[in-house]
């Protein structure tokens, strides 16, 4: 499992007006504690960064030096942004991320070549977000295309398949979970990412971790390789590196057949009903447990 920290990000209040006002600790301090719990990379995520979006990602980089030794991952839509993380961490880095627009990939295609480094695969296209399995499927088989056009290597490549909140979007949820059954089949020896904590924007803040774990380990099941997700949540870390098997199975048979809660543990059951909303048998309403 790949795993990215999503910590370091603008919209984290304390961390907007570290960027803002250039003060280094509760960046370093967040890049410390990511790496101590154990994640792979460091997702580096300043929005749009319209306006000096370039001084912003070097000072980061520079901040998070300091403390930390692991690869970073480039999250913005300023592509100079990009360009300048890009000269100085090169092919350490990931890209984050490359819409599957002809604009988009005839931009960040020829730089992902020329630093020979990583880069996530947004199945966004032109229409914006996909809205089934089959729209996900067209955009990936465009990508790819152009990535095979542009001899890049496809490990090189991290395909995100779009996970939206189960609050507001549970079908879109239960979409990508099939998109994960066809994906690695249709494109074996490309990789595989997402944005893992959206799937729980907008639910009852102490049950997101729950939502997360779940929904990870439900696409793990179908071939999922990483995500970006919550490096404060230790437990999530353990579960992706094989810690917990007990919960991992039970997530995997709830996922493929209906378990009887009956003999579980309070724990067991509640991640045998996140289980059901996540895969669209139960319908989502924030009281999904006690019911
Ligand atoms: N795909 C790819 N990159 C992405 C996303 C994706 N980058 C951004 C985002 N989605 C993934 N990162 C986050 C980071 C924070 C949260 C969700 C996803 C989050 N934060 C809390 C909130 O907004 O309520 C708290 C903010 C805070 O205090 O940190 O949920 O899909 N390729």
């Amino acid at each position: 499992m790949l795993l990215i920290g999503e910590n370091i990000n603008i919209m984290n209040k304390t961390l907007k007006s570290a960027m803002k006002d250039k003060v280094k600790e509760p960046i370093q301090k967040f890049a410390i504690e990511s790496q101590k719990n154990g994640v792979d990379y460091l997702d580096m995520n300043i929005g749009p960064a319209r306006k000096d979006g370039v001084e912003l990602i070097k000072w980061l980089i520079e901040t998070i030096r300091e403390v930390s030794n692991l690869p970073l991952s480039i999250d913005t839509t300023n592509i100079d942004a990009i360009k300048a993380g890009l000269e100085v961490e090169g092919e350490n880095a990931i890209i984050n991320s490359i819409q599957a627009t002809e604009e988009k990939m005839n931009i960040l295609l020829p730089l992902m070549k020329q630093y020979k480094c990583k880069c996530i695969a947004l199945l966004i296209g032109k229409e914006g977000m996909p809205r089934d399995v089959n729209e996900r499927g067209a955009l990936a088989a465009e990508f790819s295309s152009k990535i095979d056009e542009m001899g890049i290597p496809h490990q090189k490549v991290l395909f995100d398949p779009i996970v939206l909140p189960a609050p507001y979007q549970q079908d879109q949820v239960v979409a990508t979970l099939e998109f994960m059954k066809m994906f690695k089949e249709m494109f074996p020896d490309f990789g595989s990412t997402c944005g893992l904590s959206n799937v729980s924007n907008g639910a009852p803040e102490k049950l997101r971790p729950l939502i997360n774990r779940t929904y990870f380990m439900m696409l793990a099941k179908y071939g999922m390789e990483g995500a970006i997700l919550d490096a404060f949540d230790k437990e999530i870390i353990d579960m992706a590196k094989g810690e917990k098997e007990t919960i991992k199975n039970l997530i995997w048979k709830a996922t493929e057949e209906d378990i009887k809660l009956d003999d579980l543990s309070e724990e067991e059951k509640n991640y045998v009903k996140t289980v059901n909303i996540l895969k669209g048998k139960s319908l989502y309403s924030h009281s999904w447990l006690k019911l």
